[in-house]
């Protein structure tokens, strides 16, 4: 019997919180992003047929749920990870040596599904259930016939030196249970604790950055891992570095690193559908979006996600011969309003109060 355990979601006390560090509480007052993208295409300048037509489709995806499965070993940082990603610090984080999660914990917020599965490499028998519990969740569907799971996101350990669970639960579990071409899509490997991965030297903790020392091993670690699973599997699937972010002995939080990355290829995977199940519901604290590799302007690319997302399943993707998320660099208001019924303003106003 696959064990499920629904978890109520609430923000925690001020015992519970030390740090005193500001909660992100879901405020019923707050409105989500469906009443505002409704709010905007009620108000905005199109005729009374295309109102209708994007009303419709809005209303189709409002009822979409995204089901995002988080895996790997053991305190690898699963938990830490939704907590930093997702509005509330909903996973418990362990502190001591017992792994914390013993059984597939799910979090709903509003259209958001999180499952938090138990860490392996703590004893065969304890494995051998979860890898059950993970095979049954990963075959379930949902009301209409479709994967219940719509991504997996496997949590490795960067500064650990076994990675063989990893390995045996991407290369023997969820690659075969999902098939090749699923596989391919809808897996995402994430390196975290990139800090302490050549055991905390190397670190720059005041630009909460790797070296580039640092940089050269962790970009090492992540070829080795590809190179690993693609062996295991013929699967070429990058893994990402980063820093879920974590609290230290004397309370003081350590901010996260490639946070947005890592949320810009989770938003990437989910099908564009059930993608705004997301907006509402991502960490708005400031700080966890603020260090990166740079490599990209991912804040710019998440919100460009979500642009083209509403472009596309709400306002019907007519081709205007401009892509939504180029509209909105470039193009005035007022034709970006035209186009899309003004909704891109709402996913601007709802990323520019997460990203600052
Ligand atoms: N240095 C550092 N520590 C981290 C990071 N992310 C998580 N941790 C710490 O790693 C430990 C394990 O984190 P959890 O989030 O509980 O890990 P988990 O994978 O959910 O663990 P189980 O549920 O027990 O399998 C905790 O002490 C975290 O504070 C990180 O990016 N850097
Ligand atoms: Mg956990």
């Amino acid at each position: 019997m696959s064990e499920e355990k629904v978890i109520e979601i609430k923000a925690l006390s001020p015992e519970e919180n030390p740090a005193g560090k500001e909660m992100e509480t879901a405020d019923s007052e707050e409105k989500s992003i469906y009443d505002l993208l409704e709010e905007d295409i009620m108000s905005s300048d199109i005729d009374d047929g295309e109102k209708t037509k994007r009303l419709s489709r809005l209303l189709k995806i409002r009822g979409k749920k995204v089901n995002i499965m988080l895996t790997g070993a053991t305190s690898s940082g699963k938990s830490s990870t939704i907590n930093a990603l997702f509005h509330m610090e909903v996973a418990k984080v362990g502190v001591g040596v017992d792994p914390e999660t013993t059984c597939i914990d799910k979090y709903e917020l509003d259209n958001l599904i999180i499952w938090d599965t138990p860490g392996l490499g703590d004893g065969v028998e304890n494995d051998e259930k979860i890898t059950r519990d993970i095979i049954k969740k990963l075959n379930e569907m949902d009301e209409e016939c479709n994967p219940l799971i719509d991504m997996v996101v496997v949590i490795l350990d960067a500064s650990s030196k076994d990675l063989g669970t990893s390995y045996d639960l991407i290369n023997k579990v969820l690659v075969p249970c999902l098939g090749e071409e699923a596989a391919k899509e809808r897996i995402l490997i994430a390196l975290n604790q990139s800090d302490i991965a050549m055991k905390g030297t190397h670190w720059n903790a005041e630009r909460n950055e790797p070296d580039e020392v640092l940089k050269e091993f962790l970009k090492k670690k992540a070829d080795s891992v590809h190179k690993r699973i693609k062996e295991g599997t013929g699967l070429d699937i990058k893994p990402i570095c980063y820093c879920a972010g974590y609290k230290e002995e004397n309370g003081e939080q350590r901010n996260p690193y490639n946070l947005t990355k890592l949320l810009y290829y989770i938003v990437k995977a989910i099908p564009k559908e059930k993608r705004l199940a997301l907006a509402d519901n991502i960490n708005d604290t400031e700080d966890n979006w603020l260090y990166d590799d740079k490599e990209s302007n991912y804040c710019g690319e998440v919100e460009s996600e979500f642009c083209d997302t509403v472009w596309e399943c709400i306002s019907g993707g007519v081709d205007t011969g401009c892509a939504i998320g180029a509209a909105i660099m470039g193009i005035p208001g007022e034709i970006v309003g035209g186009m899309v019924g003004g909704a891109v303003g709402a996913i601007k106003g709802i990323f520019s109060s997460i990203f600052g």
